[in-house]
């Protein structure tokens, strides 16, 4: 009767190691805020942290801040360039040791743009699950409007890219511009815009590792917003775009996605499509509770081998 004992006193002390290890332990989130906001305000990325931590409790979550304050960030919202900031938010979450391991992102409309630079780019350490919220991923054919109508910063940005938005004195100054797509001039876009056809690898030379790095993502969460106004096409949170003739064209219809420019294809299922109801940016606690936090940031890590298949169509034609 050696073994039942030598059982009995081994349960004592496995219980208090599986009492410990049975608390869960969440993925940290970081945050990239859009047009017009900064990294600290109460009421926006304040009340996505104090959600997420409602919800996933001791979860660490950063807030991308771009400059030594929060004015700065809020003005590098609108002026600078746009490969430098991805490049400042490269080094930033390098040195935050809770991040190390990788995190999950969240990106608000232009912010989910440059988080995905950073994973196309950077990614050390990795992103494991990308959301965006209404980001301008297929580029817009107009300026967003200000949200906030007596935004200053935002009013001198429209004025600065009525001066000519593809000139080199405002792509490199007016971060807008730099994710601007003129349906009437395409080859000026490709020859002038310094960042987004570099970013959705739309230039001659193919960057792989762009490819490599976005499809290795366990999953791309895009959200579009049903009545968004802000954006034009709205479409654009889902990669669609115009076409020469300014008719809208979906991503499958898109060499940048048949051809596989960016791993979107290689990403299959765990390529996902979702609509928030409401205006760009009008984002319920609701919504991201229950679409976003509880299947996506709540939930365990899954290898992407192991996501089966999903049997509704990824793409729907109509908006
Ligand atoms: C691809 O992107 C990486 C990361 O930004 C960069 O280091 C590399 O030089 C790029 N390769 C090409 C061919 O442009
Ligand atoms: C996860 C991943 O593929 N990361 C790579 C992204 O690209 C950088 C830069 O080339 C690599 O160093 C990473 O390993």
């Amino acid at each position: 009767m050696i073994l039942p004992l030598a059982l009995f006193s081994l349960i004592p002390l496995i219980l208090p190691l599986a009492v410990v290890s049975a608390e869960p332990v969440y993925k940290p989130v970081v945050l990239w805020h859009g047009m017009g906001d900064d990294c600290c305000n109460p009421q926006s990325m304040g009340r996505v942290t104090e959600l997420i931590q409602k919800v996933l409790p001791g979860v660490f979550v950063h807030s991308v801040q771009v400059g030594e304050t929060r004015q700065d960030d809020h003005e590098a919202g609108f002026f600078g360039q746009v490969n430098d900031q991805v490049e400042q938010v490269c080094e930033q979450l390098a040195g935050i040791p809770e991040l190390a391991d990788g995190f999950n992102a969240i990106g608000f409309s232009q912010g989910g743009l440059f988080l995905r630079a950073y994973v196309q780019r950077c990614n050390r350490p990795a992103v494991h699950r990308l959301i965006t919220f209404g980001s301008p991923h297929g580029g817009v054919a107009d300026i967003p409007n200000c949200m906030n109508p007596v935004d200053l910063t935002c009013r001198l940005m429209r004025s600065a890219v009525r001066f000519g938005v593809y000139t080199g004195y405002v792509q490199h100054r007016v971060v807008q511009a730099q994710y601007y797509k003129d349906p009437r001039n395409l080859q000026g876009y490709l020859d002038h815009n310094v960042f987004l056809p570099d970013i959705n690898n739309e230039l001659g030379v193919k960057n792989e590792t762009y490819r490599d790095n976005l499809s290795q993502l366990e999953y791309f969460i895009m959200v579009r917003f049903a009545d968004d106004s802000m954006v034009k096409p709205s479409e654009t949170a889902w990669f669609w775009t115009y076409d020469e003739n300014e008719d809208l064209v979906p991503l499958d219809k898109q060499d940048m996605f048949r051809e596989d420019w960016l791993g979107l294809q290689r990403l299959g299922a765990r390529l996902r499509f979702l609509v928030s109801p409401g205006q760009h940016m009008e984002i319920s606690d609701d919504f991201l509770e229950t679409e976003i936090i509880h299947p996506y940031l709540a939930s365990p890590e899954t290898s992407a081998a192991s996501i089966p298949a999903i049997s509704t169509p990824r793409f729907i034609s109509q908006p």
